[in-house]
């Protein structure tokens, strides 16, 4: 029989907290998001044996999974993801063209017991406010602080934790992106720019197609993944099909790996 004490859970919860929350100071990659692609990607580092945590600012991880279409919670995968989504043990209702449906609750489910499994941290409630950054050249971890200081508009100042690889996997707005371009002076993206141009209009299947291209890593140490891709390099928007969203994450989750090796050696 538990005694059950006030001070004891006070205790517990301040005492296991600081010593995660300090287990995270020198991460592998920190990943902003916790949406399909930033998931994905904690999932295979993790599953790599590097050290992951993913940093969201809402209470709940899925992002943009749990609404389907409109409310209508279901979402469409493509074949060329649906092996992972299987691997994951998410079930798929086949239909025509290569289309499969599945249900948000168990994607999104799915997915995070699956990054948990693999040793990926997950912080809920925490927002990535900016980014660390040496030399002018850089990332090299992630500035915190807590959702609803944000949303409070509180004047508090940040944590920081340092980190060899970032993933901006914030979706549509890039917000990590587009943080950088904006406070690093002179800061140019891989391919030269200084602006996000942001998403373009809907069209399914070249928004799709554009997502594992435009995975990248667009300055040194920082990799855009999912529809944060598609918002830094102008690629269309999808709406509620998802494949590409995994395949992104995948796909980040490679170029992360490399970037680590590359920095440890660089150390
Ligand atoms: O938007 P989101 O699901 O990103 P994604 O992985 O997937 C996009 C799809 O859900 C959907 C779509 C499918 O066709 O287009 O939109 O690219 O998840 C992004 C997550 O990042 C969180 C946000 O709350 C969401 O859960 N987020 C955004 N900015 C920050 C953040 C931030 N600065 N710090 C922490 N989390």
């Amino acid at each position: 029989m538990s005694r059950v004490s006030e001070v004891l859970i006070s205790k517990l919860i301040v005492e296991t907290f600081s010593s995660r929350f300090a287990e995270c100071l020198h991460l592998d990659v920190a990943i902003a998001g916790a949406g399909p692609s930033g998931m994905q990607a904690a999932i295979d580092l993790a599953r790599q044996g590097l050290k992951v945590a993913v940093f969201e600012r809402q209470l709940h991880v899925g992002g943009g999974i749990w609404g389907g279409g409109m409310l209508f919670p279901r979402i469409v995968v493509q074949e060329e993801a649906a092996d992972m989504l299987r691997g994951l043990g998410i079930d798929l209702t086949p239909h025509e063209d290569g289309l499969y449906t599945a249900d948000p609750v168990e994607a999104v489910s799915k997915t995070t017991a699956a990054a948990l499994d693999a040793g990926a941290t997950i912080w809920v409630g925490m927002a990535v406010e900016d980014v660390v950054i040496r030399e002018n050249s850089r990332v090299a971890g992630v500035v915190t602080n807590w959702g609803a200081v944000e949303l409070a508009r509180l004047h508090v100042d940040p944590l920081a934790l340092m980190a060899h690889c970032v993933i901006d996997a914030t979706g549509h707005h890039a917000e990590i992106t587009r943080r950088l371009l904006a406070k690093v002076a002179g800061a140019r993206l891989c391919d030269g720019r200084e602006t996000v141009p942001g998403e373009q209009p809907m069209w399914a299947e070249a928004g799709e197609a554009a997502l594992v291209p435009n995975t990248r890593e667009v300055y040194p140490g920082l990799v855009v993944a999912g529809m944060a891709a598609n918002a830094v390099f102008a690629g269309p928007r999808m709406g509620a099909i998802f494949g590409g969203m995994f395949l992104s994450g995948r796909r980040a989750a490679e170029i992360a790996a490399q970037v680590v090796s590359r920095e440890k050696m660089n150390a």
